[in-house]
C-alpha cells in the first residue's frame, strides 16, 4: 500500500500556514497521485487543524492566523468536495444545515453538509450565526426531512435548545428530525435538549442523517 505520509505532512503544513492557492494544488497532486480522500480530509487536513487549534488555545497564534488557516481548510476540501461525494446522483430527499445564532465557526457545519451531500442528500446551507427564527421559517417551509444544527462554542450550544424550543413553540417540531454536533456537544446534552440525534463527527452524521430518508 502507498505511503503518503509525506504529501499529508505537506497539507498539514500548508494549512497551519494559511496557504490556500499552494494547499489546493498539493491536494489536486496527492488524489491524482491516488491517495484516498477521506485520508487527506483526516490525516492532512484535520490533522493540521488540531494543530492550529492547540497553538490557538496557548495563545502561541491568534485569530488572523486562525482565519487564514481555516480559509485555507476551506478551500481544500472544496477540492475533496467531488472525490468525497461518490454517492447518489438524484437527490432523495433535502436538509437543512445552520451554525447556531451566535457562533461563526463554518469548517464543520461544512464537511457535515459535504458528508451528507455525498450521500445524495439535497442540503440548503443558511450559513453561520443564523437567526433561530429563520430556520422556524426555513422549516415551515416544509421540504425539508432534517434540520442539522452545529454549535463549536460552549456559550452558543444553548442556542440549539433555543431552535428546538422555537420550533415546539411555533408548532412545527415534528415536521423535522432534529440533528446537533459540535466540539462541545454530547449525547447526555442532545437528550436533554430534545435532538432526535448527535453524532461525534460529520462522516457519522451522514450516516445517521441517511437513515432518515427510509
Ligand atoms: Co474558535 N474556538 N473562536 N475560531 N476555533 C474554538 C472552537 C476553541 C475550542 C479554541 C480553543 O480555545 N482551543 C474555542 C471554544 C472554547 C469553548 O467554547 N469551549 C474557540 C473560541 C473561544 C473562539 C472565540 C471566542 C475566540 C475569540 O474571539 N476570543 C471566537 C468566537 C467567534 C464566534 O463564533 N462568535 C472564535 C473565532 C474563531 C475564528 C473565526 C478565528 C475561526 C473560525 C473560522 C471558521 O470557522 N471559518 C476559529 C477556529 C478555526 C477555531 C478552531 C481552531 C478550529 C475549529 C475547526 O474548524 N475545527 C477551534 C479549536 C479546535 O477545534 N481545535 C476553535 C475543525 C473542524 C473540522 O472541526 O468544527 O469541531 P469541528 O467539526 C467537527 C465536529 O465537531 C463535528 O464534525 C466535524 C468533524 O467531522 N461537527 C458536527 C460539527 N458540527 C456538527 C454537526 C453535526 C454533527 C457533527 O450534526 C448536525
Amino acid at each position: 500500500m502507498a505511503d503518503f505520509s509525506e504529501q499529508f505532512s505537506e497539507i498539514s503544513e500548508l494549512l497551519q500556514r494559511g496557504k490556500a492557492k499552494d494547499i489546493v494544488v498539493s491536494v489536486q497532486k496527492t488524489l491524482d497521485g491516488g491517495a484516498p480522500p477521506g485520508e487527506i480530509l483526516e490525516k492532512a487536513l484535520m490533522a493540521g487543524m488540531d494543530i492550529v487549534g492547540g497553538k490557538f488555545k496557548r495563545n502561541e497564534v491568534f485569530v488572523p492566523e486562525v482565519l487564514i488557516a481555516a480559509r485555507a481548510m476551506n478551500k481544500a476540501t472544496e477540492t475533496l468536495k467531488p472525490y468525497l461525494a461518490k454517492e447518489g446522483i438524484n437527490p432523495v430527499g433535502k436538509a437543512i444545515i445552520c451554525t447556531v445564532k451566535g457562533d461563526l465557526h463554518d469548517i464543520g457545519k461544512n464537511l457535515v453538509k459535504m458528508m451528507i451531500e455525498g450521500k445524495g442528500i439535497e442540503v440548503e446551507d443558511l450559513g453561520v450565526d443564523c437567526d433561530t427564527q429563520k430556520v422556524v421559517d426555513k422549516v415551515k417551509e416544509g421540504d425539508a426531512k432534517v434540520l442539522c444544527l452545529s454549535a463549536l462554542l460552549t456559550t452558543t450550544m444553548t442556542a440549539q435548545k433555543d431552535v428546538i424550543d422555537a420550533l415546539t413553540s411555533a408548532g412545527v417540531r415534528d415536521k423535522v428530525k432534529i440533528m446537533v454536533g459540535g466540539a462541545p456537544v454530547t449525547q447526555s446534552f442532545a437528550d436533554e435538549i430534545g435532538a432526535d440525534a448527535y453524532t461525534v463527527d460529520a462522516a457519522s452524521a451522514a450516516e445517521v442523517c441517511r437513515t432518515f430518508y427510509g
